[in-house]
């Protein structure tokens, strides 16, 4: 291999290391979240059946967790869990609902928008509700759009990693012929 190839072989391998640290030093992200609501009509929500309160708990999670919320009905009554991204007390297509509970269920979402919404019960949406926290992961984006700011460093860090592959492999099929 002559002394250019080996240089440019070099470089090229620097260049993937940086390229795959960049995507490892990407902030932790999509964490599973596991929560618990117990509710019942006189008395709301609450994280344990001896603490219901209306409005009950505000819970918080960060953007992209799989939140995983286990809802149990402390009054046998039929209970709905809706998260109301849009604050119109309906359910909406992309709201995350579960299905109808007078024992206990499970609702399993990702929480991909960032901001303060409400969660409450669609069958007593006053008797009810809470608030949902979900915060934005990353630096401040310049722009509103919804969605990551990490998105970008992972392209990048791609990216990086494909070119430098890419020149890897050229110089080695060279270095064959
Ligand atoms: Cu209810």
């Amino acid at each position: 291999m002559s002394k250019v190839a080996r240089t440019g072989l070099a470089l090229m391998l620097v260049a993937l290391a940086l390229g795959m640290m960049s995507v490892a030093a990407l902030p932790a992200r999509a964490a599973n979240v596991s929560l618990s609501l117990y509710g019942s009509y006189a008395g709301g929500w609450g994280t344990t059946s001896a603490s219901e309160t209306n409005p009950g708990p505000t819970l918080t999670v960060n953007q992209g967790d799989s939140v995983t919320i286990t809802v149990s009905s402390t009054d046998g009554f039929n209970h709905q869990l809706l998260i109301d991204y849009n604050g119109n007390g309906l359910a909406d297509p992309g709201e995350p609902m579960s299905t109808p509970f007078s024992s206990t269920t499970t609702l399993t979402f990702v929480a991909d928008q960032a901001g303060t919404f409400h969660y409450l019960c669609v069958i007593h949406p006053t008797a009810m509700k809470g608030t949902f926290v979900v915060q934005g992961t990353g630096s401040p984006s310049p722009s509103n759009v919804p969605g990551d700011s990490g998105g970008v460093l992972v392209v990048v860090g791609v990216l990086i990693v494909v070119v430098a592959a890419a020149g890897v492999s050229v110089l080695v099929l060279r270095r064959r012929r």
